[in-house]
């Protein structure tokens, strides 16, 4: 261990030892169960006193639905199924599998319309990896939006995920050279219609059926749907239907009137598909409760689209200075990745930030940073080091 880490982690065990959480001691002892509990059951709940939810769109706005994940609340890297955020334009659809098909056309030598069943004879293969809708944070560009890391950041989720690479599938169908995108459809009421360049189509894109041991939430895009890692989440199109190999992307309702970002000079510049580095502090964070005195750990998310997190710094001052803080394994490409750095609250107010840094280089911009270059004309793509402001009674704020 690096010494000055070892100092570092003496100190906060010494700090422990002295019991400076102020945990009581001479609790008394929880009571046992006395008669049997329930018996075993078919499809598991989680314990009842568990009340962790997804933060639903306010009913005004119920004609284009989101869900944020409580990333807060969140254990480890991967959210429970039932916590992953939402994102439909059109309603979640019932398909059942039987009914369901894949159609895959265009420039192809073989057009051919798969059943769920065909495609999982192709070799399986497993990836975890995030997802981040593009609109994650949307309101942070009009100044401080969200009242909780929930509202700031929710917009992203990370599952691990089964299916088959899209390589695998197309090399069946005989791409021909002339092709250059790929146009996937969804089966859902909007139809929702992206165009993925070939090169990332051959290259990491699954198509996915399972997540997280059992098959796609309907939510998520049950039976089936495309898995591109790393780019913005509106391009992983759910309930799929139809791929089209073209010589050109197809730029539909979502290449255009959306997932387009407004630059300072009035032009939009279109297919800004990977997502940039970003990272928040989930603790402490805006309403949780006042922050105790005394020791605190610092704990956050980081991620990337473009590879692995390989740092990420805390500052405790509103960005002045800067301490790493330890990323947590299994540190993986596309992933959520843990971090943490000890820390004491003395009463003091103080502001607290992350910034993270991936395998390419890419480091998480200052708001001043980001405006500099975006305006703030934009509604997509906003990836600002997020500042808490903690304050001498232990409320904590976005600022
Ligand atoms: N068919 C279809 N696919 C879709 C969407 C949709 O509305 N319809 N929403 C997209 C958007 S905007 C995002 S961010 C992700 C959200 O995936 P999730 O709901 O599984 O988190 O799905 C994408 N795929
Ligand atoms: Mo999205």
């Amino acid at each position: 261990m690096h010494s000055r880490q070892r100092r570092r982690f003496l100190s906060v065990g010494s700090g422990l030892a002295a019991g400076l959480l102020g945990i009581s001691t001479g609790a008394k002892a929880a009571p046992l169960a006395r008669s049997p509990g329930l018996p075993v059951s078919a499809y598991g709940q989680r314990a009842r006193y568990e009340t962790s939810q997804r933060w639903l769109t306010p009913a005004r706005y119920l004609a284009s639905t989101a869900s944020w994940s409580p990333l807060a609340d969140q254990l480890g890297i991967i959210t429970p199924s039932a916590l992953h955020y939402e994102r439909h334009h059109g309603g979640v659809p019932d398909i059942e599998p039987g009914a369901f098909s894949l159609l895959v056309h265009g420039l192809v030598q073989r057009p051919l319309e798969f059943t769920l069943e065909d495609l999982k004879r192709f070799p399986v293969t497993e990836r975890i990896c995030m997802l981040e809708c593009s609109g994650n944070s949307y309101r942070e560009w009009q100044g401080p939006g969200g009242v909780d890391v929930q509202q700031t950041h929710g917009l992203t989720s990370c599952s691990a995920w089964s299916g088959v690479r899209l390589a695998d599938v197309l090399a069946e169908c005989g791409v021909m050279a002339e092709a250059q995108w790929l146009v996937a459809e969804g089966g859902d009421a909007a139809r929702l219609t992206r165009s993925v360049p070939l090169a990332k189509a051959l290259d990491d894109t699954l198509l996915v059926y399972g997540q997280n041991g059992e098959a796609l939430r309907p939510e998520q895009g049950y039976p089936l749907r495309l898995l591109v890692p790393g780019y913005e989440g509106s391009i992983s199109v759910k309930w799929l239907s139809r791929l089209k190999l073209s010589d050109e992307a197809i730029y539909s309702r979502e290449e255009t009137s959306k997932y387009t970002d407004l630059m300072p000079d009035g032009r939009a510049q279109a297919f800004t598909l990977a997502m940039d580095a970003k990272s928040v502090i989930t603790s402490p964070s805006p309403g949780r409760g006042p922050l105790l005195p005394g020791f605190q750990e610092i704990r956050g998310l980081a991620w990337s689209g473009r590879g692995r997190v390989t740092r990420v710094e805390v500052s405790t001052d509103g960005g002045q200075h800067w301490q790493d803080a330890q990323l947590h394994g299994p540190v993986l490409p596309v992933c959520h990745t843990r971090f943490s750095l000890p820390w004491r609250f003395d009463g003091q107010p103080c502001v607290l930030a992350s910034r993270c840094t991936d395998e390419t280089g890419d480091v998480q911009p200052s708001r001043a940073a980001l405006v500099a270059a975006r305006g703030v004309n934009s509604f997509y793509h906003y990836n600002a080091i997020q500042h808490w402001r903690v304050d001498a009674d232990g409320s904590v704020h976005n600022v």
